[in-house]
């Protein structure tokens, strides 16, 4: 692929990186994405009608047994050269804001710090009833388990179809869409909101804004550079390409 040289130009002087990430960036990590069609035992589901509270309330052992389902899957993913590029060019850009719309923590894996989870995390559970984080919890016989606290069903501590974004989360990722001279959409589909508007808001600030994905978005128009493919051969080229000289975390 031929990166254009104003877009290695533009991250080379960038004094801050923003990178908005989806499902599609742990694809090549073995990680289903969201609207690909589930495999296996879970294929008859269709993922938006599960991530739902209303689904939780119909049939909790159904959706608590996809999670868990999914938990130990990407327990058992490692992070892809893809994750790792971003963390390395975490290390050489001035100010670097890594906005993710993922619950696997591969990110944090792979080594990226300032990371901004817009959706929750999947290796948390909260009480249903009363929205806390429960810090100790263990897989039970007749599945969800039990809030230690007020005996409510615990749930995954992600974000569902109609609830509202953590507001901390959401202010600093706002607040670095706006300061962004960059702004990278990684891997997502780009329809689900509010995380759909920060690209077109970041350029609206005057960010240059790339895309990396495999296939066209509805985001694809805005978008001053397009790299079509996947991001695990993408991102490390970029970081090559830009940093030629640097020795930290060359991906291979
Ligand atoms: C590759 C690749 C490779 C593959 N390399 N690329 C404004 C307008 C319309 C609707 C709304 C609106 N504002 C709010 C709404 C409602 C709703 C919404 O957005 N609905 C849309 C579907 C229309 N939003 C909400 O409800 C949000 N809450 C909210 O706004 O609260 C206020 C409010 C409440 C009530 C009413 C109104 C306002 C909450 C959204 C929460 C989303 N949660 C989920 C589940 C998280 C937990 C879990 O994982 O189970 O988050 S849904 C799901 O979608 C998940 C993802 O993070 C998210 C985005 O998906 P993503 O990451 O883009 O994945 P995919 O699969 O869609 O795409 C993968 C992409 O990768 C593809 O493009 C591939 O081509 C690409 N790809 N391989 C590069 N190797």
């Amino acid at each position: 692929m031929n990166i254009p040289q104003t877009l290695i130009q533009s991250l080379r002087e960038a004094r801050h990186v923003v990178v908005l990430t989806g499902a599609g960036i742990s694809a090549e990590s073995g990680v289903p994405t969201f609207r690909q069609a589930q495999t296996g035992l879970w294929s008859q589901y269709d993922p938006q009608e599960l991530a739902t509270p209303e689904a939780f309330r119909r049939n909790p052992r159904l959706v608590w047994d996809w999670y868990s389902w999914r938990r130990e899957l990407v327990a058992n993913a490692l992070p892809n050269q893809g994750h790792l590029a971003l963390a390395a060019i975490e290390q050489i850009t001035p100010k670097f804001t890594l906005i993710t719309q993922n619950v696997d923590s591969l990110h944090q894996r792979a080594g990226s710090r300032n990371v901004l989870e817009l959706h929750g995390n999947l290796s948390r559970v909260k009480c249903f009833q009363e929205d806390i984080v429960i810090d100790e919890w263990r897989e039970t016989a007749e599945p969800p388990p039990r809030c230690p606290r007020c005996g409510g069903l615990l749930r995954p501590d992600v974000v569902w179809f109609g609830e509202m974004l953590p507001a901390r989360i959401l202010h600093l990722a706002n607040e670095a869409t706006r300061s962004a001279d960059i702004f990278i959409t990684i891997g997502t589909s780009g329809i689900v909101y509010p995380a759909a508007a920060l690209p077109p808001a970041a350029i609206r600030s005057g960010a240059v804004g790339i895309e990396v994905n495999t296939e066209e978005t509805p985001l694809t128009q805005s978008m001053a550079h397009v790299l079509r493919g996947p991001s695990g051969e993408i991102m490390p080229l970029l970081f090559r390409e830009a940093w030629p000289e640097s020795d930290i975390c060359q991906p291979v």
